[in-house]
């Protein structure tokens, strides 16, 4: 009798550990400031990212995925959460710290018998909790020789380039992990963020490639008050420097970021730093060469069309740089599980923490709720089961993840957890009937670098409404099947009067569903 319940319990935990360890992984891929215009598989990119595209091919690609907090410590925050910003607490990046005591994705995880990992950005000030690994960036951290935070509280410095190095280290932490464990491991690229400095390898990649100014670049801002009132010019002296962003340096010279710049250069060996100087010596000579009026320029130096193709070429092309070694870098990754004989039983995802101007609107950056930076791209490889391929039109948010990955392990998700399971639409061959019809958007880190108001927002699949306010109170509205780029704002357009009502509507009924109490706090003031 002693001996038959011994080996029903033997057999008990082993049927366990079998359904264990046939939930399948999670292996999510966040980058920073990677957005859909730079993607291949989402058409009309200048560069190639085969191996995104990969991922997109083999699994789904989401059109309308979209963040709800379009700045890295909310998204990721939103992301952990599955909660809005007024919610998790971390609406912006320069005040505050995350509560890592409140309810996250990772402990639940946890709770569930996964293994939980991250390696790369953070970004949250406060140290992660939830994962049984972390090896974690210093805030933005570095391009070169990264430094990483342990969990036993010292800083380590990393040899390489950032991308190459976190890559690495979640190799690394695959092959040492716990094989009778599922796993979710979070790796999170310091790729693609300002100030955009590529791996040594890929210096001259792209310079012989004159990349297109979108077709709104010169943006007057008509009808956009808050539009007209940001600093994230890519033709602004201020806004964009020229030399940490655009790396027009000559020794002795110096800027608003100039030191910045040095800083995170002079943090390559000295080899390395030999081969830097070598080709942006050339390319600064090149540039003061042509314009020897930019010598000693200030931040308020005015803007020269020239000069502005100049700086709009060296953007595009140091941005690309960084996305080829990201795009390798992934490759390498996918390489990994396949050989390791993984990638069935791997959920893959690939994100970004919000997506970028490539110079629409004339801007770089991010934060507002137009197009370019609500959106963000979501590609995904499906583990065994989920049957979903091809391209996915639902609008789906960064607060989604969350209850997606509890669902796929088989957790119990919270109730008080904002966002939707994505699973509904993964397990299908086909899209499913009803979906949510509108998005709710909030920015808040203002007043802040790059001065992009305060404002929240809703868009449907046709129709966005935005209300910029703090210190100032205008709104805005846009038919995007009209104006896909988002230049001629329709508020208070007479033609347009049913869509505004019924977007105020939707706004509200939002703010009521989410608990974002926003306007009522205004209406007080
Ligand atoms: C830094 C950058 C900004 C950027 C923010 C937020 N300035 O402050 O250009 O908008 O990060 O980016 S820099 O001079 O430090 O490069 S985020 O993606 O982390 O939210
Ligand atoms: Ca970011």
């Amino acid at each position: 009798m002693k001996n038959l319940s011994l080996f029903s319990l033997a057999l008990v935990a082993s049927q366990s550990v079998m359904a264990q360890s046939s939930r399948p992984n999670i292996v999510y891929i966040m980058t920073d400031d990677h957005t859909a215009q730079m993607m291949s598989c989402y058409g009309n990119s200048p560069v190639q990212t085969p191996n995104l595209d990969r991922i997109a091919q083999e699994g789904v690609l989401f059109r309308n995925s979209f963040v709800a907090n379009s700045l890295s410590g909310p998204s990721r925050a939103c992301m952990l959460t599955g909660k809005h910003s007024h919610k998790n607490g971390f609406t912006n990046n320069e005040h505050g710290i995350f509560d890592g005591s409140q309810q996250t994705m990772p402990k639940l995880m946890q709770a569930a018998g996964y293994q939980t990992a991250i390696v790369g950005k953070w970004h949250l000030v406060s140290k992660p909790t939830g994962f049984d690994y972390y090896e974690v960036l210093h805030g933005q951290g570095e391009y070169y020789n990264p430094d990483f935070l342990q969990m036993d509280g010292t800083t380590q410095r990393a040899k390489g380039y950032c991308t190459d190095v976190i890559t690495d280290k979640a190799i690394q932490w695959m092959e040492h992990r716990d094989e009778q464990k599922p796993f979710i491991l979070f790796v999170h690229h310091k790729a693609c963020h300002r100030d955009w400095l590529p791996d040594l390898k890929d210096l001259r990649a792209f310079e012989n490639q004159t990349f297109e100014k979108p077709a709104n670049f010169y943006d007057t801002y008509e009808g956009r008050v808050a539009a007209q009132q940001q600093q994230m010019n890519v033709a602004s002296q201020h806004d964009m420097d020229l030399i940490y962003d655009n790396k027009a340096y000559l020794p002795g010279d110096s800027s608003r970021l100039s030191a910045t710049y040095l800083a995170y250069v002079n943090r390559l060996d000295k080899e390395d730093l030999q081969k830097y100087w070598t080709f942006h010596d050339s390319l600064s000579c090149d540039f003061y060469r042509r314009f020897p009026q930019m010598r000693g320029y200030t931040a308020d130096s005015p803007k020269d069309d020239a000069v502005t193709d100049w700086k709009f070429q060296r953007y595009m092309r140091d941005y690309a740089k960084v996305t080829k070694s990201l795009d390798e870098n992934i490759g390498r990754l996918l390489q990994y599980l396949e050989e390791k004989g993984m990638l069935d039983n791997t959920l893959i995802v690939y994100t970004s923490d919000q997506g970028f101007y490539m110079g629409e609107h004339g801007w770089f950056d991010k934060r507002f709720m137009y197009e370019e930076s609500l959106n963000t791209p979501l590609v995904m490889r499906l583990p065994q089961g989920l049957k979903r391929r091809g391209e996915i039109s639902e609008m789906v948010q960064n607060i989604d993840y969350a209850p997606t990955f509890l669902e796929l392990a088989g957790a119990k998700v919270p109730s008080d957890i904002q966002g939707q399971s994505l699973l509904p639409l993964l397990k299908q061959e086909k899209t499913i009937g009803k979906w949510r019809d509108a998005i709710y958007y909030h920015f808040y880190e203002y007043p802040a670098e790059h001065m992009a108001k305060r404002h929240y927002g809703v868009r449907t699949e046709r129709y966005k409404l935005i209300h910029f306010y703090n210190d100032i109170d205008t709104w805005e509205l846009y038919d995007l099947k009209a104006d896909p780029t988002e230049m001629h704002n329709l508020y208070g357009n007479p033609a347009y009067a049913k869509v505004q009502k019924d977007m105020h509507k939707k706004l509200k009924k939002l703010q009521a569903l989410y608990d974002d109490p926003i306007e009522s706090q205004i209406a007080k003031k």
